[in-house]
């Protein structure tokens, strides 16, 4: 039997009506198998990065998964494909973006895929909604707990919480 790994997400949008994207997205990954665990309340976020695109929301997600951190990564990406993703611009407008921020403890090194996400701990838009549901996850390689990351964070980027998605969770 293969144990079930604990994974956490970051969904956003800023496409068309983020709301029904951000739930559509949580759905997709129960439909896939994805066991999810918990979401956090919606987030209205200033965009970073590419700054002159539209206001995103932003939510994290805690799943449970036997597939493995590649295949997560596929699997996420067909989901943004049926959601109606075309890539474009790099960081720019996204109607669905699902990134895998944490897969277990582990440390993962591949072509198409860094765990940690590289630039989770720079970005409040992903640590404040991910401090929601997990605020003394213990973050690797260097351990320090998602409270703590946003306590040092310095990104001035606004972060506001407007709402839940409502979305039932089977434990
Ligand atoms: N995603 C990006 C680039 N910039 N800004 C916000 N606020 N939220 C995002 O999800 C986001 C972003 C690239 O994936
Ligand atoms: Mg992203
Ligand atoms: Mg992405």
């Amino acid at each position: 039997m293969t144990i079930p790994v604990t994974a956490y997400l970051s969904i956003g949008s800023n496409i068309g009506d983020r709301v029904q994207r951000l739930r559509q997205a949580c759905q997709s990954l129960e439909s896939a198998g994805l066991r999810l665990r918990s979401v956090s309340s919606i987030y209205e976020t200033e965009p970073v990065d590419v700054v002159e695109q539209d206001w995103f929301l932003n939510c994290a997600a805690c799943i449970e998964t036997t597939l493995g951190p590649e295949e997560l990564l596929a699997k996420v990406h067909e989901i943004e494909r049926d959601l109606g993703r075309v890539r474009e611009r790099p960081k720019g407008p996204r109607t669905v973006d699902i990134d895998i921020l944490l897969y277990g403890d582990s440390t993962f090194r591949g072509e198409t895929l860094i765990l940690p996400h590289p630039r989770m701990l720079d970005r409040r838009f992903v640590l404040e909604p991910l401090r929601e549901i997990a605020p003394d996850l213990h973050v690797p390689p260097d351990g320090k707990t998602v409270s703590e990351l946003l306590h040092q964070l310095k990104d001035p980027a606004q972060v506001c919480r407007i709402g839940s998605l409502g979305l039932p969770i089977t434990t």
